[in-house]
């Protein structure tokens, strides 16, 4: 029976209020190593507090710390286990077996604990069901579903393309696609919120981190590694390193993985604003199709051509951050260091599912050859050093490396939602007016966590309206009126997939406390406060890049690497 522990989780999910209101809960379940069922006998939420917890049994006991009932009643705390954190932090991650290795806590195991749920041996055995493969890289296994509906509310009420329900087969309740088609076959935008949602790995996606170590071990192949904005957030507040050393840090921890050279993404972001800037001054000027949607979020991109291929004329040309990276080392660096394009293996590092199934698209790939070989997420890379055994201690901080090394604040802002409108405004305010933007650079009322933010800048007379926009489903009432023709009374508008931006990437290892999200956006912010650089066209690499390389922005040479067209 799945009633009992899908009501609880669902409960959760709802809300403290709903689960007080349930009039049934599980009062006995059994977890056991790789899969997840459970049997149940009804009781009413009375009877709560007067469970007593009953000895864990050794199938349990052999991947759970032993706990206290306080402890237990305390909410599962692992530092309150008495543990070294670093042992904890490993404990929680290993706890039920599930497969989900990068969760630092586990809402199952946590809610299992707090309602007293009792492990015990199956009954009998369920019959196992092949995982389903269905999709480039999401993965569903449904022997370890317990039918808890995250996933189907994550894709339907926190991104918007709701492609996820329940079915029944052979009395199992089992989650697939509204349409019964594969997954690859829907609107399944691949930002992996599903993923992230699931609280047992029933919903996974496969890892590239084979690939890459094999190309590390290749002794022909170079390997480059970038690092996206977003993951220093992550890094920051996992190993407790300052918002300043958080750069070098990862540097120092790719390089002891055995990558070659290590750019820093930002790069690419201050790239990205230079040429999609120029872009939407020249829409601007020569009364271009408006308003222009930014493009560097693959899901949005998804999102645009599975189900609203009209609005493409609006969307920017350039290729994301990612892809402009890949191309420009795959073509510039490969150049400058003489290399051929095959033996140098190009590695993301982001907090995005979706950059997996832009990096694989053909149009990415000229003659075969993949400008980007390999996308990392931040998850995916913390389990390469725990698979190499790394201890933060042993991670030497390093600089990145020439010739991308300098980035600016604003590009760094692209990790949280209104970072990349912010970054574009520096420099649009700065080319309409003439001057020298030396103040008034943050612009704080597009920062944050609202679905829709907006702002309205006067740059000598010229009106700059900006929309902000995370969360697929808050981009549908804005595209339904350019559709039907209503001027939306913006010029510029920012979509991320992700509620909040790439801080919230399904990449990211699951946040523990909404507030972690807030400092995951401070750690960002307290960079770009700090930078030498604060404007993506003042950085000294990038112009040199357009002075030996791509010429001006929006050149020829620029067209035909960075910008991109797309397929409805
Ligand atoms: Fe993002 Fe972007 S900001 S999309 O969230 O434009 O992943 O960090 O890398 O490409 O730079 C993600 C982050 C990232 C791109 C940039
Ligand atoms: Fe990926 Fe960022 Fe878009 Fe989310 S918002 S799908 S993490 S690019």
């Amino acid at each position: 029976c799945v009633t009992g522990p899908a009501t609880v989780i669902q409960a959760v999910a709802a809300g403290r209020q709903a689960a007080e209101s349930m009039d049934s809960f599980l009062m006995k379940g059994y977890i056991k190593e790789g899969n997840i069922d459970y049997s149940c006998s009804r009781g009413s939420m009375e009877d709560l507090p007067k469970w007593e917890f009953r000895e864990i049994p050794k199938v349990a006991r052999a991947t759970m710390p032993s706990i206290s009932l306080a402890e237990r009643k305390n909410n599962f705390n692992e530092v309150e286990l008495g543990l070294a954190e670093e042992t904890a932090r490993k404990e929680a991650r290993r706890c039920l077996k599930c497969g989900c290795s990068a969760r630092f806590t586990c809402d199952l195991r946590k809610e299992a604990s707090m309602h007293g749920i009792v492990y015990e041996e199956p009954v009998h055995e369920r019959p196992y069901i092949p995982k389903v493969d269905d999709h480039p890289f999401i993965v569903r296994d449904h022997n370890k579903c317990i039918s808890c509906g995250r996933c189907i509310a994550a894709c339907a009420e926190i991104e918007g393309p709701g492609v996820l329900t329940f079915y029944m087969k052979n009395g199992r309740q089992l989650v697939g696609t509204k349409s019964g088609l594969p997954l690859r076959e829907t609107d399944c935008v691949s930002c992996g919120q599903c993923v992230t949602a699931c609280p047992c790995a029933a919903l996974d996606y496969r890892r590239e981190r084979g690939k890459v170590v094999r190309a590390i071990n290749n002794p022909k192949k170079t390997v480059v590694g970038f690092v996206a904005p977003a993951v220093r957030s992550l890094i920051s507040n996992t190993f407790g390193v300052s918002h300043e050393e958080a750069s070098p840090f990862m540097a120092g921890l790719l390089k002891k993985l055995g990558f070659d050279k290590v750019f820093d993404f930002t790069f690419a972001a201050d790239l990205t604003i230079v040429e999609e800037t120029t872009e939407f001054l020249s829409r601007v000027q020569n009364k271009g199709v408006m308003p222009q949607f930014t493009s560097c979020c693959p899901g949005w991109i998804n999102f645009v051509e599975k189900r609203y291929p009209e609005i493409i004329p609006h969307l920017s040309t350039c290729k994301s951050p990612q892809m402009m990276m890949g191309a420009t080392v795959k073509n510039h660096y490969a150049k400058l260091m003489g290399l051929n394009k095959e033996d140098l293996f190009v590695v993301s590092i982001v907090p995005c599912l979706a950059k997996k199934y832009e990096a694989a698209r053909p149009e990415f790939a000229p003659d075969g050859i993949r400008d980007v070989d390999a996308v990392l997420t931040t998850t995916e890379m913390l389990e390469m050093m725990e698979l190499a055994d790394i201890k933060p201690s042993e991670i030497e901080p390093q600089e990145f490396d020439e010739p991308y090394k300098q980035v600016s604040g604003a590009g760094i802002l692209f990790g949280a939602s209104g970072g990349v409108a912010e970054a574009a405004l520096r420099m649009a305010v700065e080319k309409l007016t003439g001057n020298v933007l030396t103040d008034h650079l943050d612009f704080e009322e597009i920062r944050g966590f609202e679905g829709v933010k907006e702002s309205t800048v006067d740059a000598n007379g010229t009106k700059v309206r900006v929309a902000v926009v995370s969360g697929l489903k808050n981009a549908e009432p804005i595209i339904e009126k350019i559709l039907n023709g209503v001027d939306v009374g913006y010029d510029l508008i920012e979509v991320m997939a992700c509620p909040g931006g790439c801080i919230c990437g399904a990449g990211h290892p699951v946040p523990e406390k909404v507030d972690s999200l807030e400092r995951r956006q401070q750690v960002l912010v307290n960079i770009d406060k700090v930078s030498k650089y604060r404007k993506s066209q003042e950085n000294p690499d990038i112009l040199r890049l357009y002075n030996e390389f791509y010429g001006e922005p929006n050149s020829h040479l620029a067209h035909e690497l960075l910008h991109t067209h797309y397929t409805p």
